[in-house]
């Protein structure tokens, strides 16, 4: 009986240890991996182990992992494959964006090209559109072939004419045309009855009065500038008080610059009133302001008008004299001579 009570101290001591041992060893937090039952501090707990999953030590926080070995630096010298194959990739869309950039310049310069074969023919065709314009006519045969009625051989009209733009001038003259016999005048001088005074000066003369549908004179400088850009011919019709009439035509008619004092070139008559210009062939035009005729004095201040004066009219023309009957200084003298003229018209051609 004296070792009873020994040996059950003994296993009373042993148990207490091992509760002990057991509480110390599992105590939480507990983790567990998902393949292993036992389970070690440190490492978030989503295992099974039921000890592990007890509420009372979910919050609690675990101890520390052990560190794990140092990764490899890797060698400078040599570049990440990864790093590699994005430059490359950015290399290969370079060269495609270079290989746009190329085309788009060839696309520009190609349309560039045709915008400027655009524009030339665009230039082009305004420049045909221009001359064929019922718009803009440079002749009275141009008008006539806009306006007037096919196979009408006479008509009369008043016109806007362009016939100066070739030089790129734009410069209008409003003249009467006139269709006689199929063939197209420009009226540059008319005298009906006087109710308009041709006695002006220098730059009247040079600039042109009147109406185009009434007495007119067109002006030295049209004159000028219609016949040196072009070969014209001349007619001139004539009535007298009794109510006749008579022409004359010339072949050349041509007015020379301001700076040649506007000389006539004026040959090769054809008509029925007689040659009443031939005396007047290769004179300047003088008004009472500019005297360029042959006698000591002034043409123009002794028969008031302008002219191409040489001995005055001698034997010649005055169609710009003065016009009422009783002034007997508007004459065609092979015609009528000492008779005054009732009308006079001059008109021109262009001579294709
Ligand atoms: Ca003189």
């Amino acid at each position: 009986m004296g070792q009873r009570p020994t040996l059950f101290l003994t296993v009373i001591v042993c148990a207490t240890c091992i509760h002990i041992f057991s509480a110390t060893q599992y105590a939480p937090p507990y983790t567990c991996t998902t393949t292993t039952t036992l389970c070690k501090p440190g490492i978030e707990n989503e295992g099974t182990n039921p000890v592990a999953n007890r509420p009372s030590h979910a919050s609690r926080p675990g101890k520390r992992g052990p560190v794990g070995p140092k990764g490899d630096k890797g060698d400078p010298s040599k570049p990440d494959p990864g790093y590699n194959s994005a430059i490359t990739e950015m290399q290969r869309n370079m060269g495609i964006m270079e290989s746009e950039m190329k085309k788009m310049n060839n696309t520009l310069q190609k349309l560039q090209q045709e915008n400027e074969e655009f524009r030339e023919m665009l230039h082009n065709v305004s420049q045909v559109q221009v001359t064929a314009s019922t718009e803009r006519p440079t002749s009275c045969k141009d008008y006539f072939n806009a306006h007037a009625p096919r196979g009408q051989s006479n008509a009369e009209g008043l016109a806007i004419l362009f016939p100066f733009q070739e030089d790129d001038d734009l410069t209008t003259i409003e003249v009467n045309c006139i269709l006689k016999e199929s063939r197209s005048w420009m009226v540059i001088q008319r005298r009906i009855n006087g109710s308009l005074s041709f006695n002006r000066q220098w730059e009247g003369y040079a600039e042109g009065f009147g109406n185009p549908n009434g007495e007119f004179w067109i002006g030295l400088r049209n004159l000028h500038k219609l016949t040196s850009s072009a070969n014209y011919r001349l007619r001139i019709d004539l009535e007298n008080w009794e109510g006749e009439s008579r022409y004359a035509v010339y072949e050349k008619f041509a007015v020379k610059s301001e700076k040649n004092n506007f000389e006539l070139e004026v040959s090769a008559y054809t008509g029925n009133a007689g040659d009443g210009m031939a005396t007047h062939n290769g004179m300047g035009f003088t008004t009472s302001d500019r005297d360029n005729d042959e006698t000591s004095s002034n043409c123009a201040s002794s028969y008031p008008g302008g002219w191409w004066f040489r001995s005055c009219y001698g034997g010649g023309a005055n169609l710009n004299g003065l016009h009422p009957k009783s002034e007997k200084d508007f004459h065609w003298l092979p015609w009528m001579d000492p008779e005054t003229l009732k009308f006079s018209e001059m008109k021109i051609e262009q001579v294709n």
